[in-house]
């Protein structure tokens, strides 16, 4: 098919969209383009989560059952393992996970399952769209040459793209049709294409120049807040040894109304995005000989808040006659941020391990997080009563999850540590922030 002919196909939304993961990326993309009328096939490896979505079921927060059951049964949505379909589809969008290796080093041994998976089935006139984040040259160094081993030219035969996700969890105001879509082509037909492909179910598509550039403004997003996060965590702590209080500081120095952004210092830096975008852009300008210090400095900043935590803690119980060793630590949220469940690199978990590491007697509260394991321990999340609070020698806020009573926590805790301005607003005898 010509480049003509699937934009009409795009057009009249008769493109057959193939999605490649049925993450928190994918899922809720496949359901953006099933609910705006276009036939999609959802793939991913997970046999059981197949099995749960074709059933109607949904495994992400962010796209209800109904939403499913409604794309499912309308045949508008195919969820499959089958691998041999995606030669079915028009335009593939390969949304995959890009952690890191142990080593910080990318690991996209996920995205080069997928293109092979593709490769075997790619077709003329098919449109393939990276969504994974990545480093800055992966779709032109890494992925072109891939799919063009099977002979057909990227920009004449198929069309290959970059458009990086801007999925936030969990967020009720921005959405996938409400959040503008950046999009950079291989070849500026390839990015026409893609933009096509993306303005059927987003209001904006900001097009740029290259597939290099598309990867370069994900990492620039992400790098920002990783280095703005690292900033303020070590105001906080400059703030700490000058007496003065950095919540304070930030309230006051956000009502400049222009040329000022808060963020806010906490216990370090957590979730599958952050710590490691910046990581994919270090590594890349290392293998160019670029030192890329900010980032360097950032990640080495953030890594040590667990650590600055847990002295402070010490110090906080220390004042009160107290080792680490055999108190009770009664610890306020695991999750990575406020409202979720996840606890990837959670920094949490990282001061729990080393509050344990000093022989602390730990017992959590997490509303989303029943249970975590850490050490080989596995502790579950306890009920926030009276007792519970009066029984700990100190409690210890790490995420400010709305649902919890934090003045209750204040009344019957002898001490509480606040990392995280929980209990903004509150001023009591026994509370501590970071
Ligand atoms: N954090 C701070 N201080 C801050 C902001 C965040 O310590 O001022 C911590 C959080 O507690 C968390 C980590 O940083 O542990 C990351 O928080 P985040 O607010 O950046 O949330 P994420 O990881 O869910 O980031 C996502 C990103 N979205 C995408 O990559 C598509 C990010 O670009 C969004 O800006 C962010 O959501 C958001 O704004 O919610």
């Amino acid at each position: 098919m010509s480049k003509k002919g699937l934009s009409a196909k795009i057009a009249s939304r008769k493109a057959v969209v193939g999605i490649v993961g049925l993450g928190y990326v994918g899922l809720p993309l496949a359901a953006a383009f099933a609910q705006k009328g276009f036939r999609v096939v959802g793939f991913d490896v997970d046999a059981a989560k197949v099995k749960a979505l074709a059933s109607g079921r949904s495994h992400i927060a962010d796209v209800s059952s109904p939403t499913i059951r409604e794309i499912v049964s309308g045949g508008r949505f195919a969820p499959t393992t089958q691998f041999s379909r995606l030669s079915a589809c028009d335009a593939i969008i390969i949304c995959v996970p890009t952690p890191l290796r142990k080593t910080k080093d990318p690991d996209l041994t996920f995205i080069l399952a997928a293109c092979e998976a593709i490769m075997g089935r790619l077709r003329k006139g098919q449109l393939i769209v990276l969504e994974s984040t990545t480093y800055p040259g992966t779709t032109r160094e890494m992925v072109r040459p891939v799919f063009e081993g099977s002979g057909l030219k990227a920009g004449r035969d198929f069309h290959l793209a970059f458009s990086p996700e801007r999925v936030d969890p969990g967020n009720k105001t921005y959405g996938i049709e409400n959040t503008p879509k950046v999009v950079g082509g291989v070849t500026p037909a390839c990015g026409a294409l893609a933009a096509e492909l993306y303005g059927e179910i987003v209001d904006s598509v900001i097009e740029v120049s290259s597939a290099d550039s598309a990867e370069m403004v994900k990492l620039l997003e992400n790098t920002f807040r990783a280095v703005n996060i690292a900033m303020v965590n070590e105001i906080a702590r400059m703030c700490h040894r000058l007496g003065v209080d950095v919540w304070e500081i930030i309230d006051a120095a956000k009502t400049k109304p222009f040329g000022f952004m808060p963020f806010y210092p906490g216990p370090g830096l957590g979730g599958h995005c952050i710590p490691v975008d910046p990581n994919y852009l270090a590594w890349k300008m290392k293998s160019l000989n670029f030192e890329p210090r900010f980032i360097d400095l950032a990640s080495a900043t953030n890594s040590r808040m667990p650590d600055y935590v847990a002295g402070r803690v010490a110090e906080l119980l220390n004042g009160m006659g107290k080792a680490v060793r055999a108190s009770r630590i009664l610890i306020l949220g695991v999750a990575y941020k406020p409202g979720v469940k996840d606890i990837r690199e959670s920094p949490a978990l990282d001061v729990m391990k080393l509050l344990l590491d000093q022989g602390a007697r730990l017992s959590y509260h997490d509303p989303f997080v029943p249970r975590v394991s850490i050490e080989g321990a596995v502790l579950r999340s306890a009920a926030l009563t009276p007792a519970s609070i009066k029984r700990s020698d100190l409690a210890l806020i790490l995420t400010a999850h709305a649902s919890v009573d934090y003045s209750r926590v204040l009344k019957h805790a002898k001490m509480v540590f606040d990392t995280r301005n929980a209990a903004a607003g509150i001023s009591r005898r026994n509370l501590r922030r970071l």
